[in-house]
């Protein structure tokens, strides 16, 4: 297993022992103005971390919420966060003051840093939850002001524990309230020393890029914490929607990308326009990577997709497979280090080729915040995801459907991410969302929303040319009895299809008609 020593704080290790190494001119994070080396990152963490501790009074132990985009300040304020012992609480930028409003009560958060763009909304957040006494803004020289006073440059890392808490992530909440989920000093770093080095495998010469926030872990590890901690370079591009996210990779010659499937299917559109050959390393998670998708990007870049499933709960991803590993269609093999089985409700292990709920233990895994739902997440020190999944004989993984997603029609049991994954392959369908409806027959009927390719019309030739690809591909009960041809497909904060919400659409549209 991975040990770490008792008395630990990260930032060490993220950051100044590049430095002291002789690494500190070596480039960490690269953004559209400017590109901090080693030192640099370091010095300005440094600065950061005596304003938390000597004009703003933060000890440690006190939670901090962060609000920017994906900015080399973002990052360096991170890192301060951390340094001082305090527990950082990232916010995506997209929050509005009601969403904001929600982990600052539940987390009881004095103080915020915040780029000064998008401060407004957590002014009327702190209407909202009055506990925020103090916002501190970048970008309109307030906390720029404070940091640059003689004496600010050098920090003493706060004596913390490789156990105390230092990161409390809050989940995008699909279903109900959001729960915040609270990580250790050392999993920021077992994240790395697990998958980071053993399915990953990156080199100091990397230039890692991607779109998930840095609120999300998936963003905070795939590209700040796996860069850093090998001493490679972090790029953070101002956009980072698909066409500019090709751009950018491109302009930087990023080498390992971070995003979800949605993105690669998006930016397949682009190679024609766009250089992506810098590209070595491509890592798909947060969705379920359909076998096309894998197919399209491997024929048109010629690099496999890593698929990897990974959680807020666990930080990270627990299973993915190495790149000489994958199997198309399959997310892959637990990272070493991690377990992972499929149970029955009751948690009793199912045999392989069964379907089941995926449950995981490993260095990683979270309490939640002050939450009931604890107990019904965690069976036996087992991690319960709320995924359906199958192991095959040779200990591959595959993803059936979030276990609230399975529709059930006639008695049948269907998994709306397959019949997703059959539609995407054929040639009219851009994206795609699998339900069940209402239906006083069946219970439920499978019903698919469908956003066409440019050039394809939404007929009622195409729904049937369309259901007749799915009965040829998959067995054929699975077939959307019903297709919606739409514009837009609802999504969360973190891009990811929202199923539920496309249920509610489906129930109004079956009682109304
Ligand atoms: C789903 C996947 C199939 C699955 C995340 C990488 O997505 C992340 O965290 P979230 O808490 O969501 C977790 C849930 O998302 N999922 C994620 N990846 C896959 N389903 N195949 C996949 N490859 O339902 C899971 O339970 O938002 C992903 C790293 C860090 C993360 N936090």
């Amino acid at each position: 297993g991975l040990s770490y020593p008792e008395r630990l704080n990260v930032v060490t290790e993220f950051v100044d022992r590049h430095v002291a190494e002789g690494r500190g001119e070596r480039d960490a994070v690269i953004g559209p103005s400017d590109t901090w080396n080693y030192r640099a990152l370091a010095e300005t963490v440094n600065r950061i971390a005596n304003v938390l501790t000597r004009d703003l009074g933060m000890v440690p132990g006190n939670r901090v919420l962060l609000r920017a985009a994906n900015t080399p300040m973002m990052v360096a304020t991170y890192f301060a966060v951390l340094k001082a012992g305090g527990v950082v609480v990232a916010t995506m930028p997209m929050l509005r003051a009601g969403e904001l409003a929600y982990p600052i009560r539940k987390a009881k958060i004095g103080l915020a840093l915040c780029d000064a763009t998008l401060v407004d909304e957590l002014k009327v957040a702190q209407r909202l939850a009055p506990e925020l006494s103090t916002i501190v803004t970048w970008g309109d020289g307030a906390l720029e002001t404070m940091m640059n006073k003689a004496g600010y440059e050098h920090f003493e890392p706060a004596d913390t524990a490789q156990d105390d808490v230092c990161l409390i992530a809050f989940t995008s909440g699909t279903t109900g309230e959001p729960k915040g989920t609270m990580h250790f000093q050392r999993d920021l770093l077992a994240i790395c020393d697990a998958y980071g080095a053993r399915v990953l495998k990156a080199a100091p010469d990397d230039r890692f890029i991607g779109s998930p926030p840095l609120a999300f872990t998936f963003g905070l590890g795939g590209i700040v914490l796996f860069p850093l901690r090998i001493g490679a370079a972090c790029v953070l591009p101002a956009k980072v929607a698909p066409p500019d996210l090709a751009e950018a990779i491109e302009r930087y010659r990023a080498t390992i990308c971070f995003t979800a499937p949605t993105a690669y299917r998006a930016m397949l559109g682009k190679l024609g326009e766009r250089d992506l050959s810098s590209l070595r390393i491509c890592v798909s998670a947060g969705e379920a990577l359909p076998k096309a998708t894998f197919d399209a990007w491997r024929e048109a870049t010629g690099l496999p997709l890593m698929d990897g499933i990974g959680a807020t709960e666990m930080l990270h991803i627990f299973i993915g497979a190495p790149r000489d590993k994958i199997r198309p269609g399959s997310t892959g093999l637990p990272v070493p280090g991690y377990e992972a089985k499929i149970v029955d409700e009751d948690g009793k292990e199912l045999p392989d080729g069964t379907p089941g709920r995926l449950a995981v233990r490993g260095p990683t895994g979270c309490r939640y915040l002050a939450d009931p739902r604890q107990a019904k997440y965690i069976l036996d020190g087992w991690n319960v995801t709320g995924d359906t999944y199958l192991r095959d004989r040779d200990g591959y993984f595959w993803y059936q459907a979030r276990s609230d997603d399975m529709i059930i029609s006639a008695g049948y049991n269907i998994a709306g991410p397959e019949v997703e994954a059959c539609l995407l392959a054929h040639e009219a369908v851009a994206e795609c969302g699998v339900v069940g409806a209402p239906c006083p027959e069946r219970g439920q009927i499978v019903k698919a929303y469908v956003l066409l390719r440019e050039g394809f019309a939404g007929d009622a030739a195409l729904a049937k040319a369309l259901q007749d690809h799915v009965k040829a591909s998959i067995a054929p009960y699975k077939y959307p009895r019903a297709i919606a041809f739409v514009t837009t497909l609802p999504k969360t904060s973190t891009g990811k299809l929202q199923r539920f919400a496309l249920r509610e659409i489906a129930r109004q549209e079956a009682t109304a008609s």
